[in-house]
This record gives C-alpha cells, sequence and structure tokens, in this order.
C-alpha cells in the first residue's frame, strides 16, 4: 500500500465497495446470465442445468472473489501474525450451497432463479465433490478452514491440487471397483489459477562443500526442477466480510529448459521427460493410515512444503527484514506428520540460503511449528526411508541428521545413557531398513503437540509417545475435534436449521453454537416434539427417495434408520454390524417359522420386531484386501436379506455406493440411529458422530475417542453404550483364544462360513479373522454387549416420545463439538493469533 497516490486510489476503492456487486434478485438474474453468455458461451435463451450451474457458480465466485480481495488488502495492511494450515488432504465436498449461505444470499439466489425457471437444488445437485482427501482427517482441515474464516482469523490453508480425487467407487456383483476421479474436467469455478504466483521446486542431486567467510558451508545442487503453480480457493465465512484463502500447489514442468537432453537430437523424448514433472500432483494417495516407503509420495510432500514456505517466506520478507521477527508472525501448523518435511526445509533455507547461523536458525523452528498427530497407533506412524530420502533431498537427510545429533546429546544430558531409551527417541531409526521416524522429528521440533480428543492424548501420553512425555510434559495437550455446524446443519438439513432458529427465536447459534443448549429447556414441549419429528421424517423420506434411485430398494420410512458410514477398516468393525444384522434376520427368520407351525401371531415375536433399514457406505483402500471382503460380504447379505419374502418391511439391508461428502449431507439427516462401534481405543476421534449428534440422530456406540466426551455432554442416557472399554482391551488381548465368546456369534459366523450367503471360499478368511483366537478387534468378545444395545434402541424405538426426546437433546447438546470450539482453542493456546476482522 505505497505511497499517497496508491493510498487515495485504495481509499476510494474502498468508497465504492459495496457498489460493484449487488445482490438484489435482477442484479442476480443479470449477472447469471452474462456468465451464459460469457462465460460459459451458450446463449442465454438455450441452456441446460448443468449450464445454468456453471453460470451460476460463477456469478457466486464474483462475490466470492471481492471479499477476498479486501479481505487479504485488510490482512496485509495489518499485519497481524498469521496461521499457515499445512495438510496434504482437504475434503471441500460442493462449495456452491455453503459459498452463498456463508455469504448470507441464498434466498435472494433462489429467488432469482425461479424467476429464471430454475430451481437452486436443482442446480445445486449439478455439483460434484472435491475430493482431495480420504476420510476424517481430510475432511476436519475442511470443517476448521470454516470455522477460521466465520471467526475472522488471519489464516492460509496449503495443500496439493490433486487432479484425481479419492477414486470414486463401484460396487459391481457386490465388489468395490476403484474408478478415477478426474474431478476437473468440466473446469472448476471456485478456484482461481494464480499464473503469477509460482515457484521452482528442486529435487535430487548433491550437496558440495563450499568456501564461505573462510570456512566451509554447505550447497545444494539439485538436479531436477519443477514449477509449483498456485490455485488459490476462497473460503469465506458466514456472517463476516473476511474470505480466506486455501492456497493449493499444482506441478508444472520448468520454464527453465534444460538445454543438454533438447541438443541430444531427442526432441520427443525431452519433451515427455518434461511433462512427467505433473505426476507430482496428480494423484491422491488413498490409503488413510498404512504407510509406504514410495517416492512419489515424498516428492508429494516435498513439493507442497517447499512452495508453500517459499509462498510463505516470501509474504514475511514483503514487509519485515529481520528473521528474529518470523515467530511473532508466522505460526506453521502440521496436519499430521505428512507435511513435517517443513522443519527440515525451514531450516534450509534460514541456514544454506539466507545465512543465519545454525543455533540461530534452530532457535526460530522451535517457535513455529506446532504438531497435530492423528494417530493411535505406534504402527501407524510414518518413517521414510533413509535411502530414499538421500536421493531425493540429499541436503534434508543432512539436516535432520545435524537436528538428530545435536538432541540426543542434549538428551543424554537429561536422561543419562539410557540406550534403549535413547535409540526409541532418536529421529533415526537403526534397522534392516534404516528410516526418519517423521513423528519424532515433529514432536522434537514443535512448540507443542496435540492429539485429537482427550482419551487419544492419554494414550499418547501413556503408549504411543510416553518417553516425549516423560521429558517434555508441557509440549502435549488435546484439541477435541469439531465439525462446522453451517456445513452439518445449515447447509445439509435446512428444514432442521430453521426448527431450530424459530425455537430459539435466532439465528446466531449459526455462529454461537452453544446457543443450541437452549434446546434443552424445550426438549419435553409437545408442540416442538411434532415440529422436529415432522423434519425428521421429511429428511427419511428424501433419503428413502435416495435410496430408491440408487438401489431399487423400497424402504419404509417408519422404519428405524440405522446407520454406519465412514471409511472400511477392521477396527470400525463394520463387520460387527454385519453380523449383528445377520443375527437379526435369523431372529425374524425363526419368529416367522413359529408363526407358520402355530399359526398363530401372539405365539411369534414377530410383531415386536422394531423395523429396520441398515445403511452402510464407506470406501476400502484399494489394496486392503479384508476390507474389500466386508464389502462383497454386506452386499451379499443385502441380496439375501432384501429378497427373502419371510422378512418384508422388516428388515433392508442397503450398501451406499461412492460414500463421500455430499452424500453424507443426505444421510447425516436422514438417520435415526447411527454406529461409532471401534473396537475402544482405536479411533482417536471420529467426527462422524459429531455430525450425527448436531442433527439429532441417536448414538449406538462404544466409549472410544470423541465419543467419550459427547457421552460427559449429553449424559448415558440419551446414547446406547456397548463393549469393552479402553483399559480393558489390552488384557483381553492377552485371554484371546481363552475369551467366552456368545453363541450367538459363532452361529451367525458360521451361517457365513457355511455359504449360506454364498462366496464361501471367498468369506473363509474373513471368518478366520474373528474365531480361532485371531479375533483381534474383539467382535465375539463384544457381541453380546451389541445386541444389548441393539435391543435397547429398538425399545427406545417404539416410545417415540422418549426417541423425540433423546433427539432434541443430542442436538441441543452438540455445542461442544463446533470446529468453532476447537479453533478458538488452538488459536489461543497452541498459535497465539488474534482474530484480523475486515471492516466493510
Ligand atoms: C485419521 C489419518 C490418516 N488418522 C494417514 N490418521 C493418511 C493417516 O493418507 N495418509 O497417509 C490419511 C489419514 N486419519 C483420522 O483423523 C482418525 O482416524 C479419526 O479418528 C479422526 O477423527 C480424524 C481427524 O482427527
Amino acid at each position: 500500500l505505497g505511497g499517497g497516490e496508491t493510498r487515495v486510489r485504495v481509499e476510494r476503492m474502498f468508497g465504492l465497495m459495496d457498489r460493484f456487486l449487488k445482490s438484489d434478485p435482477s442484479s442476480l438474474q443479470k449477472d447469471i446470465l452474462d456468465h451464459v453468455e460469457y462465460t460459459v458461451a451458450r446463449s442465454r435463451f438455450s441452456f441446460d442445468d448443468f449450464e445454468a450451474y456453471q453460470a451460476l457458480a460463477h456469478s457466486v465466485r464474483d462475490r466470492l472473489i471481492e471479499r477476498w480481495h479486501d479481505t487479504q488488502i485488510h490482512f496485509k495492511k495489518k499485519d497481524p501474525k498469521r496461521i499457515y494450515f499445512l495438510s496434504l488432504e482437504f475434503l471441500m465436498g460442493r462449495s456452491l450451497s455453503n459459498s452463498v449461505i456463508n455469504l448470507g444470499i441464498r434466498d435472494q439466489y433462489a429467488d432469482a432463479l425461479k424467476e429464471l425457471g430454475f430451481e437452486f437444488e436443482v442446480l445445486a445437485e449439478q455439483e460434484g465433490d472435491a475430493a482431495l482427501g480420504n476420510g476424517g482427517l481430510a475432511r476436519l482441515s475442511a470443517c476448521q478452514m470454516d470455522s477460521l474464516a466465520t471467526m475472522d482469523y488471519p489464516a492460509w490453508g496449503y495443500g496439493l491440487r490433486y487432479q484425481y480425487g479419492l477414486f470414486r467407487q463401484v460396487i459391481l456383483d457386490g465388489y468395490q471397483h476403484e474408478q478415477p476421479d478426474y474431478w476437473l474436467n468440466f473446469g472448476n469455478p471456485w478456484e482461481i489459477e494464480r499464473v503469477h504466483v509460482t515457484y521452482p521446486v528442486k529435487f535430487y542431486g548433491t550437496v558440495e562443500d563450499e568456501n564461505f567467510n573462510g570456512g566451509k558451508r554447505k550447497v545444494w545442487l539439485p538436479g531436477e526442477m519443477v514449477e509449483a503453480v498456485a490455485y488459490d480457493n476462497p473460503i469465506p465465512g458466514h456472517g463476516t466480510r473476511n474470505t480466506i484463502t486455501l492456497r493449493l500447489w499444482a506441478a508444472k514442468p520448468s520454464d527453465q529448459i534444460d538445454m543438454e537432453s533438447y541438443n541430444t537430437g531427442d526432441y520427443i523424448n525431452a519433451v515427455v521427460n518434461r511433462q512427467r514433472a505433473e505426476t507430482i500432483s496428480s494423484v491422491l494417495y488413498p490409503d488413510d493410515r498404512s504407510y509406504q516407503g514410495k517416492e512419489l509420495r515424498l516428492k508429494q510432500q516435498y513439493f507442497f512444503v517447499s512452495a508453500s514456505l517459499q509462498d510463505i517466506i516470501r509474504r514475511f520478507k514483503d514487509s519485515h527484514s529481520n528473521f528474529d521477527d518470523f515467530p511473532e508472525k508466522v505460526a506453521l501448523q502440521l496436519n499430521d506428520t505428512h507435511p513435517s518435511l517443513a522443519i527440515a526445509e525451514v531450516m534450509r533455507v534460514l541456514v544454506d540460503e539466507e545465512h543465519l547461523e545454525w543455533n540461530r536458525a534452530w532457535g526460530i523452528v522451535c517457535k513455529i511449528f506446532s504438531f497435530t498427530t492423528h494417530t493411535v497407533l505406534p504402527e501407524g506412524l510414518e518413517k521414510v526411508p533413509v535411502d530414499l530420502l538421500e536421493s531425493l533431498l540429499p541436503r534434508h537427510l543432512q539436516i535432520i541428521y545435524d537436528i538428530n545429533f545435536d538432541y540426543i546429546e542434549e538428551l543424554k544430558k537429561k536422561i543419562g545413557l539410557d540406550y534403549d531409551r535413547l535409540s526409541r527417541m532418536s529421529i533415526v531409526e537403526d534397522g534392516a531398513v534404516k528410516s526418519i521416524r517423521m513423528a519424532n522429528l515433529a514432536i522434537v521440533c514443535s512448540h507443542t503437540v496435540n492429539g485429537v480428543s482427550r482419551v487419544h492424548s492419554e494414550l499418547l501420553k501413556t503408549r504411543v509417545f510416553k518417553d516425549f512425555y516423560e521429558l517434555w510434559p508441557h509440549k502435549f495437550d488435546y484439541k477435541t475435534n469439531g465439525v462446522t455446524q453451517r456445513r452439518w446443519i445449515v447447509v445439509s438439513n435446512p428444514s432442521l436449521s430453521a426448527l431450530i432458529s424459530k425455537w430459539l427465536g435466532t439465528e446466531a447459534w449459526i455462529r454461537d453454537v452453544d446457543l443450541l443448549a437452549g434446546l434443552q429447556e424445550q426438549a419435553a414441549n409437545v408442540d416442538l416434539h411434532e415440529e422436529w419429528r415432522m423434519v425428521r421424517k421429511v429428511n427419511k423420506m428424501r433419503l428413502a427417495e435416495y435410496i430408491e434411485a440408487m438401489s431399487g430398494i423400497k424402504v419404509s420410512v417408519s422404519a428405524m434408520f440405522d446407520v454406519q458410514i465412514k471409511r472400511i477398516h477392521e477396527y470400525k468393525r463394520q463387520l460387527l454390524n454385519i453380523l449383528g444384522i445377520i443375527h437379526r434376520y435369523d431372529c425374524i427368520k425363526v419368529a416367522y417359522a413359529i408363526l407358520i407351525l402355530f399359526q398363530n401371531m401372539e405365539k411369534s415375536d414377530r410383531t415386536k420386531v422394531v423395523p429396520r433399514v441398515c445403511i452402510i457406505g464407506g470406501k476400502a483402500a484399494p489394496g486392503y484386501e479384508i476390507a474389500k471382503k466386508i464389502i462383497k460380504l454386506c452386499n451379499a447379505v443385502a441380496e439375501k436379506i432384501n429378497n427373502d419374502p419371510d422378512v418384508g418391511d422388516l428388515l433392508k439391508l442397503v450398501f451406499i455406493p461412492d460414500y463421500n461428502v455430499s452424500v453424507a449431507e443426505l444421510v447425516i439427516p436422514g438417520a435415526d440411529l447411527s454406529q461409532h462401534i471401534s473396537t475402544a481405543g482405536h479411533e482417536a476421534s471420529g467426527t462422524g458422530n459429531m455430525k450425527f449428534l448436531m442433527n439429532g440422530c441417536l448414538l449406538l456406540a462404544t466409549e472410544d475417542g470423541s465419543t467419550v466426551e459427547i457421552i460427559e455432554e449429553i449424559g448415558e442416557d440419551n446414547m446406547f453404550l456397548f463393549g469393552a472399554k479402553m483399559h480393558e482391551v489390552p488384557a483381553l488381548r492377552v485371554k484371546g483364544p481363552t475369551l467366552k465368546v456368545p453363541l450367538q456369534f459363532a452361529s451367525v459366523v458360521r451361517m457365513v462360513r457355511d455359504g449360506y450367503f454364498g462366496f464361501q471360499d471367498y468369506f473363509e478368511s474373513l471368518c478366520d479373522k474373528v474365531e480361532g483366537g485371531n479375533d483381534f478387534y474383539l467382535l465375539g468378545y463384544d457381541f453380546q454387549s451389541y445386541l444389548e444395545a441393539q435391543a435397547a434402541a429398538d425399545k427406545a424405538f417404539v416410545d417415540q416420545e422418549k426417541w423425540t426426546r433423546m433427539s432434541i437433546l443430542s442436538t441441543a447438546g452438540s455445542g461442544r463439538f463446533s470446529s468453532d470450539r476447537t479453533i478458538e482453542e488452538y488459536a489461543e493456546k497452541t498459535w497465539g493469533i488474534e482474530p484480523c476482522k475486515c471492516p466493510f
């Protein structure tokens, strides 16, 4: 914001601010039609729904860009401390509804479109999901961006612009098949390509010693260079002008031409090689958790880290010249270990490029990083083989060795020569494959380390990172995850949203979620009950229509909708759910046999059966065989049950294919009961439970992850809990084969084994996983209490008044699980940042 003349110009611009884009229906119509004509290049007399969506999206984008520019100028003027959130994954889902709601112009758009002959909802359905992430971790990043924007924090998200997002799941004959998600096919109106924001990123090569100031210093002579191009995704806050940036990097061939290869005459190969640069950002790794030392993955990590840091340092240098001020202006959040090469990269830039003395650089690094871990088991921690790092990033390996050397020397002074412990705590792991423990690097260099729920943090302190906790107890804390009520109530459940506002007499809960607690007083109000049930029914009808359209299965909305949607994992125990369903099926069959035998309704339990629609959805990592078998089993059981005339409407099982954010937005509001049934001690937090809770769905759950805190908020009477407790699990595992398993469990597994659902050979290994002393996740042990919890849910459902009260109390008690609360905790306790609100 340079000298006098510029200032006058800027003032004038601000003066004109609200005159640029108006939001009355006729201005909106004009803008939409302009975009039909000039952006989509269709005639405004003839365009289809998809083209209308594109034009609509572009008109929203214009409004986003305006606010986004204002926000960036404001941040630049104020120069506050900024938080940079580094994450390899963001699951943004769709943007249209979320944007217009946050901008406060949803109704104006709906009216404008109606007059043009379009329905807002219909156009919104045209949008595909941005699925640049796997599951909970990635959606958490998206929720946190929404909260950062809404709460006016000066924040930036940094990530990768994968050309292929998470694979699409197609179910053929009940088996999962993966198809590429080339999501950018029809362009992406929610991003802005910043061709002028590019940075070179270097790989490979060698490190040489160079004479410097009478001494020696290291210089990295890289062997390959690619260009990182920024794509900015504006993230609007709700009820504020603030619109922050999610900056995603795409890899492009470098402009610097390697004359050597062109001169050899092999022009075609030279071009093809060049083009290969783009593969770095081409595809998202679809494995959540299991870490494989793949070169491409490491390249992705460094590519994104290097570009982001060049950008961050460039911004810092725009208005500062002394790096000692860096920690006053910059906080870097590591979302899991995936971006932790950033630590070595900051050291490299400060020491090798900015020529700071090592200890001074180290002092800066130790103040700027904070680290969130989402991992529960030591086996899940990321390790990078030294050989790989040495070839790809030779200088970074040296830096990590140097950090480790100093750190181990310090450590020896503190804990003495306890070699076992020293070797456990070392950043470098010796072994068959020498490797770098990224978590140890992140812990050593970060000023705080947090888990994502209270019990998760306890696990970190007592097991996973025990050695570190004992050394640095002050570093460790927990920040229980949260989700944004804007996306998970306002966008996805508009009827409930309106109902809540009506009964609270305000919409303020959309920004101040603690106000939801006001519903508690009304939990017994019969009028509210009636309206609440009505809203729930409408949402169930919407879901039932979707199920029928997708699978042809007709389901009754008076049945209990029982849902489990999440990534498929053994520890999440979808198999327990399916075995429970088989048991239910068996009971219905027995009741039917009795009915036929005695021709007497009274004697049969059939009338007492509470009808259920069981809904399961989720993707299995492509290489995760057992998870894929679970999907096949679910479909095989569904085939049998849904076509059994003895069962009728008493039980249906539906596998929803291609579960993603927008499917979740449809399914969650329509669920009566949702299952969060991981073996205790395995789910770091879980965030699905929070979304269901907000929507008034009752939880059937184990005491794991964040569920423990949900129990504290709404009380165990308002949910259905079961299963071994976290502290019991290790001992139960030791007892393993000697554990008593209920007969019902053996009998349902036998049905699968005996081929009752077909595919006998294929399911054999699945059955072996839970029997004969191999039942690591304790399905057999927990089966009895699982069935009891299910029976309690049936009983409660029959008493609709009780159920509705529990449902209202669930929503009323969900306030603590807003990402607004989580972000406020990070801002105050970890990042030391203040809101920086755009005044206009
Ligand atoms: C979570 C991951 C994860 N934990 C590696 N770990 C990945 C690990 O691509 N990778 O390599 C991707 C994802 N994701 C989840 O994070 C936890 O399992 C949930 O319990 C938690 O709620 C969520 C958000 O904290």
